[in-house]
């Protein structure tokens, strides 16, 4: 195998890189993100690349096309991860093609195209709440009010990027001219079990699930746990959880393809043994291939959530603070990486994603693409459990490789499409 047990060994460094005293943490800027950050530029400088931060932390690597003045292939992926997070989310997307350009490079050769390697320095949203913060920067989408965005210990994302070494007020820089980016391309496990059930290494995706996600806050009366009557009580913990299992079960009894997760979950203040809760924020996150299906099932959840609280004689209020709509991958690239597995011998499997990609983020920018590769252990993912084997990245990185020598900007002759 050229490429898959090195790949594996550089994800096992770059697991190294985290600030939790156990498992894998990266979150955007911290210490953990400069140690994997430094590892990557002297990657992508080993592999021929000219690689370096940009000014809102990602790191860019550029390899040099035939034709330096043609549109620029753009691939990566994330560097930064959830709390106590598996190996390969992200990580692979950024190693499998710095493999490929170490390659192209061992054997001098050039694409026509230039092509450039990201590692974007946020996508999971955990420190600042906003995610996709990397890619948004290069496909124009960057808000600069998120620079004022305070993460848990107060600091805000400007200070962050000060301290790190970015440049918060030059962000603007760090946005391509979209007639300048030949594609997008980003290899990602799959984080889901469709491919190892089907016995597949690679998939084509088709498209990525649109997302929603919001904060709720319902407001009670706090009281003493031993006096108030349980009649009556205006418990914000006891609403919330009605709301939470509503949430669940909209999405569960919905024919329509609908996923919805409540995945934080608090008591203002931390709560206390003895106090009846007054206050509770949780999160919704909800996501649909569909986007009218997502809009109408995010409406039906405030209105349930709405009956709870009136019933219930308190308070709910929402926040709306990521909308993101379903991203459709170019026919045309699909076909491309489904010509690539296909002449490797793989059998070709397209599949929507689940999950959210930095790939999302140039929708509309510019022409998207994806490989999965196969996880195992169920397809396990945002967790520790998350597998994959050498030669599933072996494979990936062989298609990508090829995907990358014999990338043509137009479409593929249908007779060569899979
Ligand atoms: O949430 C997602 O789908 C991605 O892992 N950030
Ligand atoms: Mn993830
Ligand atoms: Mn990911």
């Amino acid at each position: 195998m050229r490429f898959g047990p090195t790949i594996l060994d550089q994800a096992e460094y770059l697991a190294s890189c985290t600030h939790a005293s156990a498992g894998i943490t990266r979150t955007y800027l911290s210490r953990a993100h400069r140690k994997a950050g430094d590892f990557l530029v002297q990657l992508m400088q080993d592999a021929g690349m000219d690689a370096a931060y940009d000014a809102i932390g990602n790191v860019v690597g550029r390899y040099a096309g035939r034709d330096e003045t043609a549109p620029v292939i753009v691939t990566g992926s994330h560097q930064d991860s959830v709390v106590d997070a598996g190996r390969y989310d992200g990580v692979f997307g950024i190693l499998s093609p710095i493999a490929c350009i170490a390659d192209l490079n061992r054997r001098g050769v050039h694409p026509h195209n230039p092509i450039e390697v990201v590692a974007f320095g946020d996508e999971e949203g955990v420190r600042f709440e906003v995610t996709m913060i990397g890619s948004a920067g290069l496909a124009g989408s960057f808000d600069p009010s998120w620079l004022d965005r305070r993460d848990d210990q107060g600091t805000t994302m400007r200070d962050a990027l000060l301290e790190f070494g970015g440049a918060p007020n030059e962000w603007a820089t760090v946005r391509r001219d979209p007639s300048r980016i030949a594609c997008f391309v980003e290899s990602h496990i799959e984080q889901g079990p469709v491919l190892l059930n089907e016995g597949l290494p690679l998939g084509v995706v088709t498209a990525i699930a649109g997302v929603s996600r919001l904060r709720g806050t319902v407001l009670g009366i706090a009281g003493h746990a031993g006096t108030v009557p349980m009649p009556g009580r205006r418990d914000a913990l006891a609403a919330a959880a009605e709301m939470a299992l509503a949430i669940e079960n909209l999405a569960l009894k919905n024919e329509a393809p609908i996923v919805a997760t409540v995945g934080k979950f608090a008591v203002a203040g931390g709560g206390a043994i003895n106090v009846i809760p007054g206050r509770v924020e949780f999160t919704v996150d909800l996501r649909s291939p569909d986007d009218a299906i997502r809009r109408d099932a995010v409406a039906q959840l405030v209105d349930l959530c709405q009956a709870i609280a009136k019933r219930r004689q308190v308070q709910v209020e929402w926040q709306r603070f990521f909308d993101l709509d379903a991203a459709p991958c170019d026919e045309a690239l699909q076909d491309q990486l489904a010509h690539a597995i296909k002449a490797h011998g793989v059998g070709v499997r397209r599949l929507p994603s689940g999950a959210g990609h930095d790939a999302m983020k140039f929708a509309g920018f510019a022409r998207i693409a994806m490989l999965f590769v196969r996880c195992g252990n169920g397809g396990i993912s945002h967790n520790p459990l998350e597998i994959m084997t050498a030669e599933d990245a072996d494979i990936a990185t062989r298609v990508l490789l090829s995907f990358f020598e014999n990338f043509s900007s137009g479409s593929m002759v249908a007779s060569h499409a899979a």
